[in-house]
């Protein structure tokens, strides 16, 4: 047998489904992901990819997610992992979509055999790839057409089966980092939970759980693996910890972010219908696999409902972590910056640049974009206001959280807060879980309820819109998308409406997880910013449509 002769005969067992004629797939903000029934050639030929990808990288374990995220239950979708638990690097998506669009599975050893000569890679050099999924019964059949692809193309692997997002993309850090001086912690599931129940113990010292917190898991990965992580927090050692975790049925797949979840709280503006919301509860949303966070509740005296999203996560940390760096004589030392996208609500920006003095910067949607700029950072804070984000801190300010000498018990308590707080966030990744511990411990620090987070400044009125269109690659941007490029004239008649509104902003994208566009809008008034988000609508589904 030829080499790659093995890959041949076993990805025949896992085709690729044809698209139209002049239609590609293509590795999108979140891997591939679609209608399940049309990935498990996709899944095949992203194993194959990923073994190669190891191989590159002197055997370095990577990682591949089997999720679909806030996506309805029909759908999946495969990701790469990069070894520090990052996104796939840029260059490798560009492989990984002609891997998949590869004409024949000839072709796609072909290409495997031309990377590997073009990229000096030895194809006879170990590999080792590591996998989960999330609960979609779909998971069973991509991570069959996965396995096969390891196993031809002779690479090592570990199947961790049921995981959040977040929780793989640990894994794969902490096995790159085994024994190594920068040790991202045990190398298991178990090695996640006691390494986040360590650390909010440590960040709750000395301070009390603000009452029950009520937690929807979209009926995903979340509520099993919340669940189970709570196990790891005795009672006595977080003064008052209350968690509830509801909507967590992963039995009846068809419910999975079903009116409930954190994508439904932020395009929706409300709570779940089920369980219903009691006033004053404080409530919070994970999405479907367990990487975004949404908190909530109904102010029980104004009956109002108040949810504070991605940017106020953002804000609030910041902020938080400005103040114990204060205390610990760090803030001049140690560089702080926000990440955004335009999705950012306004009046977020103005509180960080203006109120916080912290320098704000926005990019494309897509955590692999933020996570980038703010790794730029000492401490790099980034949020999408979908609540996807995470902290960065630099192996510098780590360093100095451990190594400066407290000169009094303040700041000995802040540095020692700041270094629980360097292992409770997740670093490779949003991770929802982690950063409702984050919340739940900032929250505790300064005896807040919902409602003083909420009045640290008032939210712009702004407004969601999914819009189907027939194309949406037509609809390219500019100025981290915030301006159409392309269809000729679609931009100005977008400007020539917001011109029409006070205080107003619009945008419209190609999602990058959906066949779908999107159209934020922003205005003075709620009903303006809702009228403002359904003519840009229009004018989207005109040109996509053309
Ligand atoms: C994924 C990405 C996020 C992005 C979201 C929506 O999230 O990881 O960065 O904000 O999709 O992207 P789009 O607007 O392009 O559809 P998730 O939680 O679905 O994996």
């Amino acid at each position: 047998l030829a080499y790659g002769d093995d890959i041949v005969a076993a990805s025949k067992k896992h085709p690729i489904v044809p698209l139209e004629k002049g239609q590609r797939y293509s590795y999108g903000t979140a891997g591939f992901r679609m209608k399940a029934d049309l990935l498990e050639g996709i899944a095949f030929r992203v194993g194959v990819l990923a073994a190669l990808r190891s191989r590159s990288l002197g055997g370095q374990a990577i990682g591949v997610m089997i999720t679909a995220s806030h996506n309805p239950a029909v759908d999946n979708g495969v990701k790469i992992v990069d070894p520090m638990g990052e996104m796939l690097e840029q260059e490798w998506e560009r492989y990984a979509t002609a891997f998949v669009n590869a004409g024949s599975d000839e072709e796609v050893v072909k290409i495997y055999k031309t990377l590997a000569t073009d990229l000096k890679i030895n194809v006879k050099d170990p590999a080792k790839v590591i996998f989960g999924r999330d609960t979609r019964p779909s998971g069973h059949t991509l991570v069959t057409a996965l396995k096969a692809a390891l196993v031809a193309s002779q690479s090592e692997y570990v199947d961790y089966k049921i995981l959040t997002t977040p929780q793989l993309h640990y894994l794969v850090r902490a096995t790159n980092t085994e024994g190594s001086p920068v040790s991202y912690g045990k190398v298991s599931e178990v090695g996640y939970y006691e390494k986040l129940a360590d650390a909010f113990i440590r960040a709750m010292k000395g301070k009390k759980f603000g009452g029950t917190l009520s937690v929807d898991c979209a009926n995903g990965v979340g509520g099993p693996k919340l669940s189970e992580f709570l196990k790891y927090i005795p009672k006595d050692k977080v003064n008052g910890i209350d968690v509830k975790v509801v909507n967590d049925d992963v039995l009846r797949p068809e419910i999975l972010n079903l009116d409930c979840g954190a994508d439904f709280v932020k395009t929706k503006q409300r709570a779940p219908p089920i369980p219903k919301l009691v006033p004053g509860l404080r409530s919070c949303s994970l999405d479907g696999d367990a990487d975004r966070l949404m908190y909530y509740w109904v102010d029980p005296d104004t009956s109002s409902f108040a949810m504070l999203d991605g940017d106020r996560i953002s804000s609030l940390a910041a902020s938080f972590i400005g103040d114990l760096l204060e205390s610990a004589g760090l803030r001049d030392e140690l560089r702080t910056g926000v990440v955004q996208t335009a999705y950012a609500n306004g009046a977020s920006t103005n509180y960080i640049t203006q109120h916080l003095k912290l320098p704000v910067i926005c990019t494309p949607t897509g955590v692999k974009h933020l996570h980038h700029v703010a790794q730029g950072f000492d401490i790099g804070v980034y949020f999408e206001a979908n609540g996807h984000g995470t902290v960065l801190f630099s192996p510098y300010a780590i360093a100095a959280f451990k190594e400066t000498e407290p000169q009094s018990p303040a700041q000995k308590d802040a540095l020692a807060t700041l270094a629980a707080l360097g292992d409770l966030i997740n670093q490779t990744v949003g991770d929802a879980i982690s950063d409702m511990l984050l919340v739940e411990v900032i929250l505790a620090h300064k005896n807040w309820t919902l409602r003083d987070w909420a009045m640290t400044y008032a939210d712009l009125p702004n407004r969601l819109v999914r819009v189907e269109v027939g194309n949406k690659d037509v609809f390219r941007t500019t100025d981290a998308e915030r301006r159409l490029l392309h269809p000729d004239g679609a931009q100005e008649e977008i400007d020539n409406e917001v011109k029409k509104f006070k205080d107003a902003r619009s945008f419209a994208r190609a999602s990058g997880t959906e066949n779908a566009c999107r159209v934020y809008a922003e205005a003075a008034t709620r009903s303006e910013a809702s009228e403002l988000a359904d003519r840009v609508a229009l004018i989207i589904q005109r040109y996509g449509t053309l």
